[in-house]
């Protein structure tokens, strides 16, 4: 089994002009704005304020940094950084902050070569949402061939089990994940493990 040994905060950044030097493996967290991706890295880190987390949409608002260290079960370490990034579609800001927003953010995402894996957090509530659709064509037309894209189904816990075997019958392979109750969790990090590092565990 992986484990995340440590994971510490490394820095924010308003725009990929101010972000840390190219060159750790990275994995990108991206979504729609309230889908849970400052929990769910919390989660995978087994931390609890890592990274903010807040009932109001919109809390994330920089690029923010985390140092991860794996380590998997010869004790060999490897290191990675989860990258918290702001929600797309937030919209109870003027225009104007939003397409600044948004112009940093997809400068980012596009221009950053430390970026292997893109994390689309999708609400398991509801998974067809065109926001979710837009963000899907969006990171598939920028996907270099380095790269792979992960989707993760978040707040497991408010589905009742007719609802998570629906998730199941359209994709067996289906990550469903709940922060709050820590299920889903090991699986995640194993995935995100396998695709950052091209290895089976
Ligand atoms: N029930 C439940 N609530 C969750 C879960 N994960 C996150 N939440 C709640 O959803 C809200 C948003 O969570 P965040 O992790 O801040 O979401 P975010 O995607 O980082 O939001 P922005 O930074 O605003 O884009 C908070 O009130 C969390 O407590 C979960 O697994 N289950
Ligand atoms: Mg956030």
């Amino acid at each position: 089994m992986i484990r995340v040994i440590s994971a510490d905060f490394a820095k924010s950044s308003p725009s990929i002009v101010e972000a840390l030097s190219e060159g750790v493996t990275e994995a990108l967290f991206l979504g729609r704005s309230n889908v849970g991706k400052s929990s769910l890295i919390n989660a995978l880190c087994y931390k609890k304020q890592l990274a903010k987390s807040s009932s109001t949409p919109g809390k994330t608002r920089l690029i923010n940094f985390f140092d991860i260290a794996y380590e998997d079960e010869k004790k060999e370490k490897f290191n990675a950084r989860f990258v918290d990034l702001p929600g797309f579609g937030y919209a109870k800001v003027s225009k104007e902050i939003k397409k600044t927003w948004e112009e940093a953010l997809n400068t980012f995402i596009k221009k950053r070569v430390s970026a292997r894996l893109f994390i689309h957090l999708i609400d398991a509530r509801h998974t067809d949402l065109d926001i979710d659709k837009s963000v899907h064509v969006y990171i598939s037309s920028i996907l270099r061939a380095d790269q792979k894209i992960l989707n993760i189904y978040t707040k497991a816990d408010k589905l009742t089990q007719k609802e998570s075997s629906a998730i199941f019958r359209q994709d067996k392979n289906a990550l469903l994940v709940s922060a709050l109750k820590k299920s889903g969790i090991d699986a995640a990090n194993e995935r995100i493990f396998s695709l950052l590092f091209g290895k089976e565990i």
